[in-house]
C-alpha cells in the first residue's frame, strides 16, 4: 500500500469493539466467525495505526458477569490499551440486545425496565470515565414501535427527556468531563425509531435541561437509509455546535442498514463529507461503525478495517487537491460561493426598503437568465475524486 495512505494515531481513527468483533450473525443466518477477544482487537487495531477503541458495556463485560469477572476483564483490557498505546475516546450502553429491552430502554412502557436501563447506563458511565472517555453515545435502537397505539410518542419523548436530564445531573454531580451524543436512526431494529434523523435529535436536545451537555453522533448509513444527504446533516450539526462524535461507514441507498466499510456505498457523499470535516474544523475521532461482511474470515475483517482508514486518507488527499486547484477556485467564484458568504441585508429593514435596486429597479430578467456554472464546478470535483486531475 502507498505509504501516504498509511494511518497514524495523529489521524485519530477509532473503531468500536463490536465492529471488527461482529461475528456475522444476521436475521437469516448464524455467526460465520468465531468470537474475537477484545484484547486481540486492541492489539490488531494498534498495529493498523488506529488511535482509539470504543465499546458498549456488554462488548467488554458479557451481560450477567459477576463483579469479580468484570474487574478481571477491565484489568486485562486496560493492559492491552496501555501495551498498544490506544485510548478510549467514547463508550456507550447496550440497551438493545437483551430481550428485556424488546420494547425499548429509556422509553419502554414498563417503568421497571426504564429504571434498569438507567442503572445499566450509569454503571457504564463510571467505567467509561475511568477509562478516559469524554463522549458517551446513546443509540436508542429499541426506542420505537411497529404499530400506532403501542407507543404514545409525546409521552415517550417526556421519558426520553427525563432520562437525558437525569444523566446530565449525574455527570455534573460527579464532576465528570463527559458529554452525551445521541445517535439517530430511522428504523431497524424497530419498525420506526424515535429521534430518527439528525434534525429530530437537534430539536430534541434544545428541550433538555442541560442542552450544552448533549450533541449528536450521526452515522453515515443511518441518514442515507432515510434518503437524506449525510454531508448536509453533518453541516447542520456543525453549524449548531453539536457534532460531538461521528460514525463513519458506507450505505448504498434506501435499504437495510448495510454498515459497509467507509468509502464503500455512496462515494460522492463520502468525498464531500471528508471535505467538510477537514475544512470545518472537526477535531473529534474519525470513528468507524461498520460491519465487515459475513462472507469474510478474519483476514478479510482486518482488510476491511484497514480499508476504512485508507479510504478516509485517500478522500482527504483528493478533497485537499480539489480545494487547492486554481481552476476550482475560479469555478467557485463563477458559481458565486463568495457571494453566499455576504450578509443579505446588513443595512436592515430600513435600508432594504430604501434600496430601489433591490426591487423597483431590480433586473429580474437578467438575474433569471444567468447560469450558476455548477456543472463545471462539479465535474472538477469528479475529476479530482476519480484521480484524473
Ligand atoms: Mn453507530
Amino acid at each position: 500500500m502507498t505509504e501516504r495512505f498509511t494511518p497514524t494515531p495523529e489521524d485519530k481513527f477509532s473503531f468500536g469493539l463490536w465492529t471488527v468483533g461482529w461475528q456475522g450473525r444476521d436475521p437469516f443466518g448464524d455467526a460465520t466467525r468465531a468470537a474475537l477477544d477484545p484484547v486481540e482487537s486492541v492489539r490488531r487495531l494498534a498495529e493498523l495505526g488506529a488511535y482509539g477503541v470504543t465499546f458498549h458495556d456488554d462488548d467488554l463485560i458479557p451481560f450477567g458477569s459477576t463483579d469479580a469477572e468484570r474487574e478481571g476483564l477491565v484489568k486485562r483490557f486496560r493492559q492491552a490499551l496501555d501495551a498498544g498505546g490506544l485510548v478510549v475516546p467514547m463508550a456507550t450502553t447496550n440497551l438493545f440486545t437483551h430481550p428485556v429491552f424488546k420494547d425499548g430502554a429509556f422509553t419502554a412502557n414498563d417503568r421497571d425496565v426504564r429504571r434498569f436501563a438507567l442503572r445499566k447506563t450509569l454503571r457504564n458511565i463510571d467505567l467509561a470515565v475511568e477509562l478516559g472517555a469524554t463522549t458517551y453515545v446513546a443509540w436508542g435502537g429499541r426506542e420505537g414501535s411497529e404499530s400506532g397505539a403501542a407507543k404514545d410518542v409525546r409521552v415517550a419523548l417526556d421519558r426520553m427527556k427525563e432520562a437525558f436530564d437525569l444523566l446530565g445531573d449525574y455527570v455534573t454531580e460527579q464532576g465528570y468531563d463527559l458529554r452525551f451524543a445521541i445517535e439517530p436512526k430511522p428504523n431497524e431494529p424497530r419498525g420506526d425509531i424515535l429521534l430518527p434523523t439528525i434534525g429530530h435529535a437537534l430539536a430534541f436536545i434544545e428541550r433538555l435541561e442541560r442542552p450544552e451537555l448533549v450533541g449528536v453522533n450521526p452515522e453515515t448509513g443511518h441518514e442515507q437509509m432515510a434518503g437524506l444527504n449525510f454531508p448536509h446533516g453533518i453541516a447542520q450539526a456543525m453549524w449548531a455546535g453539536k457534532l460531538f462524535h461521528i460514525d463513519l461507514n458506507g450505505q448504498s441507498g434506501i435499504k437495510y442498514d448495510q454498515d459497509l466499510r467507509f468509502g464503500a456505498g455512496d462515494l460522492r457523499q463520502a468525498f464531500w463529507l471528508v471535505d467538510l470535516l477537514e475544512r470545518g474544523g472537526y477535531e473529534g475521532p474519525r470513528h468507524f461503525d461498520f460491519k465487515p461482511p459475513r462472507t469474510e474470515d478474519y483476514t478479510g475483517v482486518w482488510a476491511s478495517a484497514e480499508g476504512c482508514m485508507r479510504n478516509y486518507l485517500i478522500l482527504k488527499e483528493r478533497a485537499a487537491a480539489f480545494r487547492a486547484d486554481p481552476a476550482v477556485q475560479e469555478a467557485l467564484r463563477a458559481s458565486r460561493l463568495d457571494e453566499l458568504a455576504l450578509p443579505t441585508a446588513e443595512d436592515g429593514v430600513a435600508g432594504l426598503l430604501a434600496d430601489r435596486s433591490a426591487y423597483e429597479e431590480f433586473d429580474i430578467t437578467t438575474a433569471a437568465e444567468r447560469g450558476m456554472a455548477f456543472e463545471v464546478l462539479d465535474q472538477l470535483a469528479m475529476d479530482h475524486l476519480l484521480g484524473v486531475r
